[in-house]
């Protein structure tokens, strides 16, 4: 690919580090003092104990140190580190805490400085993610739906990734949101960014003038109430959305007011995304043995990339991306772009790997377990639930109980959220509750001597009575095995 050639010069004139060993000039040899013998990653680490004035000076001393101390991730920290009641966003993180506008920022060129972490977000930044999104071979096309009904979910594709093109337009959402009409009407309404809460027009400004290689990412999980949303049902007198009915019932729904997160507003400018991951009950956690929920992704301005990839024990997870011998920590240090020029030819052509565009007014099925990168192609706006179908129920218990400390979202006084659900689903459907417990048995018993890796993780087949009266247990931890 040849986006190299589309990227416009370093604005401080910065060259990628190879390109030292042809340079006639060395800005190091001259500039920089001792700090000049020091790796990049180094003088970047001493610059972080800096406070913003004397990130100034420091940068006033010569080439090297201002251009290092002009790094925006540094600015970025301090800034999110301060908190900040008034402020205007004005295009990068350094003039933002400076209140500086931009033609009053000094640009001193800094030719003859090489160094990879310098010029490598200035790269990502100005790559086209498009090139990635287009080409999607056959095989790997994420299938595209009109439209389910429960049942064809329930029995077909509740473990695949799809696109459904027809429920979401219906949505009031869907055809009152523009952008114009959110910023009328929810201007002064704070959402909360990664790190950040800001009113939304501070948002829209940022995602107007954005230069970030990760921009800040919009992903709040109370907008209902924020927005004064009514979630209804289809074609519920002002509901504001519905969930598609193709997904059927969602068993979290009889925790009532005491369900974790689950419903996200994203909203974030091109570029922005999330890096790889799976989801549990709650976004951006991992989860342990493969158990996680399913959620739907529903665009309604602009357009997401989604790569997927299924989990399974004999697979490694997607290229680029290490997991944890428990599956509890994933590490992909890399930002979407970063693994999109490193690695996206490769997952492209591995077993399991699936793509496709989710454009505006379409639903994307993230079934339980897939791992899924995610970027938008262009600005956009999605709305994200997950759910319990019937056919994870026993999954999801078990992620409760054995795993309660990777549960989002429960509030703190709810000291086991794995008997409360138990509590009530025997209330309101105590034979889907055996029915799950069942499952759960039948797990345990060993098709072949050898076991499943799974299961003799989550089932050591000791009794226990849980507070629903139902008989069965399962160890959380090899101390409890012991003691069984
Ligand atoms: O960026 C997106 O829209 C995807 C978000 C996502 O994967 C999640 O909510 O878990
Ligand atoms: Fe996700």
């Amino acid at each position: 690919m040849d986006e190299a050639s589309t990227v416009p010069p370093h604005p401080l004139d910065v060259k990628p580090a190879g390109n030292a060993f042809t340079a006639a000039y060395n800005l190091r040899n001259t500039s920089g003092g001792l700090f000049s013998a020091l790796a990049d990653e180094l003088i970047i680490q001493i610059l972080e104990f800096l406070d913003g004035s004397s990130l100034l000076r420091v940068g006033a001393t010569c080439k090297v140190l201002y251009a290092f101390a002009a790094a925006d991730d540094l600015w970025k920290t301090l800034f999110i580190e301060k908190p900040h009641d008034q402020f205007i966003w004005r295009g990068t993180w350094r003039r933002t805490f400076l209140d500086l506008e931009t033609h009053r920022e000094s640009k001193i060129p800094c030719t003859g400085l090489f160094s990879d972490l310098l010029y490598r977000p200035h790269f990502c930044t100005h790559t086209s993610i498009l090139p990635y999104a287009t080409n999607i071979p056959q095989q790997n096309k994420i299938p595209r739906l009109e439209n389910l009904d429960q049942e064809a979910f329930s029995s077909y594709w509740v473990d695949k990734p799809f696109i459904l093109t027809l429920p979401v337009k219906e949505w009031p959402v869907y055809q009152q949101w523009s952008m114009h009409a959110l910023l009328r009407q929810y201007a002064d309404v704070v959402f909360r960014a990664e790190a950040v809460d800001w009113p939304f027009h501070t948002y829209i400004e940022y995602m107007k003038d954005c230069h970030d290689e990760s921009p800040l990412y919009l992903f709040d999980r109370a907008f209902v109430e924020k927005m004064k949303l009514k979630v209804g049902t289809e074609g519920e007198k002002d509901a504001a959305y519905w969930v598609p009915s193709c997904f059927g019932e969602d068993l979290f729904e009889v925790l009532e007011n005491e369900r974790p997160d689950s419903r996200w507003l994203i909203i974030g400018p091109e570029r922005s995304g999330s890096t790889f991951h799976k989801d549990p009950n709650a976004t951006r956690h991992v989860c342990s043995f493969g158990v996680s929920m399913p959620a739907w992704n529903a665009v309604l301005q602009g357009s997401k990339y989604w790569i997927m990839f299924p989990q399974s024990e004999t697979m490694p997870p997607p290229p680029g991306v290490y997991v944890s011998k428990d599956q509890s920590e994933v590490t992909s240090p890399l930002s979407v772009t970063e693994w999109l020029l490193g690695f996206h030819a490769e997952a492209r052509k591995t077993r399991g790997c699936l793509e496709g565009i989710c454009g505006e007014g379409e639903v994307l099925h993230v079934p339980s377990g897939w791992w899924h990168l995610v970027v938008n192609l262009t600005h956009s706006v999605a709305i994200t639930q997950n759910f319990v179908p019937r056919g994870h129920l026993a999954a999801s218990l078990l992620f409760l109980r054995n795993r309660p400390e990777q549960v989002s979202g429960f509030k703190a006084a709810i000291k086991d959220p794995y008997v409360l659900y138990v509590q009530r689903m025997k209330e309101t459907h105590p034979e889907l509750l055996e029915e799950a417990f069942a499952d759960i048995a039948r797990w345990d018993v060993p098709k072949s001597k050898k076991k499943r890796k799974w299961d003799e993780l989550i089932y050591h087949g000791e009794e226990k009575t849980t507070a629903g009266g139902f008989s069965f247990g399962f160890a959380e931890d090899e101390s409890e095995e012991c003691n069984a």
